[in-house]
């Protein structure tokens, strides 16, 4: 008897059936939570912009506890960035037409080549972000001169690389 011929019993079929439905119905959940997280994280990237923007125009001549920098190739702007010692919110925003990396290194540390970097350089990273987005991080940083390097290929070594001055508040 071939066994392509046997009927599949009836019982076994709807089992089937209805097992389908099921992993149907946990996808589309699935999906839906997906579609959600993906509204939430949009979300979070318009209220980072809009606080972005609504930071004023005081330019970045006086140390802040919240920097924003761009990068494009292959520069990061401003160049150096000022920041004030303590938790500083870092606003990165990739306004250029490719990924880009933002990689903060410990104090004292430079590199002038991807190659060098190992993972304990560094304080504060966030890897290549789309083109047109932003991303934004909180680091508690203590006095000093940082190096911000893009560790995409070529990318340092084109130049991809600033400054962020970090100083203490003044007393008053
Ligand atoms: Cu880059």
């Amino acid at each position: 008897m071939n066994a392509k011929a046997k009927p599949a019993d009836g019982d076994g079929r709807k089992a089937k059936q209805r097992a389908a439905r099921l992993a149907a119905q946990r996808r589309q959940r699935n999906r839906r939570i997906m579609i959600a997280a993906g509204t939430g994280t949009a979300i979070a990237l318009v209220i980072v912009v809009v606080l972005a923007l609504s930071g004023g125009d005081d330019g970045p001549a006086e140390p802040s506890a919240s920097v924003t920098i761009e990068g494009t190739e292959f520069a990061y702007s401003p160049d150096p960035v000022l920041a004030l010692a303590g938790e500083v919110e870092i606003n990165f925003e990739n306004t250029g037409q490719t990924g880009h990396d933002f990689v903060l290194l410990q104090e004292g540390v430079r590199i002038s080549r991807p190659e060098e970097f190992v993972d304990s350089m560094s304080i504060g990273r966030i890897p290549s972000i789309a083109k047109g987005t932003s991303v934004t991080r909180t680091v508690t940083l203590e006095p000093g001169t940082y190096q911000i390097v893009c560790l995409l290929p070529d990318h340092l070594e084109a130049g991809m690389e600033a400054d962020l001055i970090v100083s203490r508040p003044i007393e008053s």
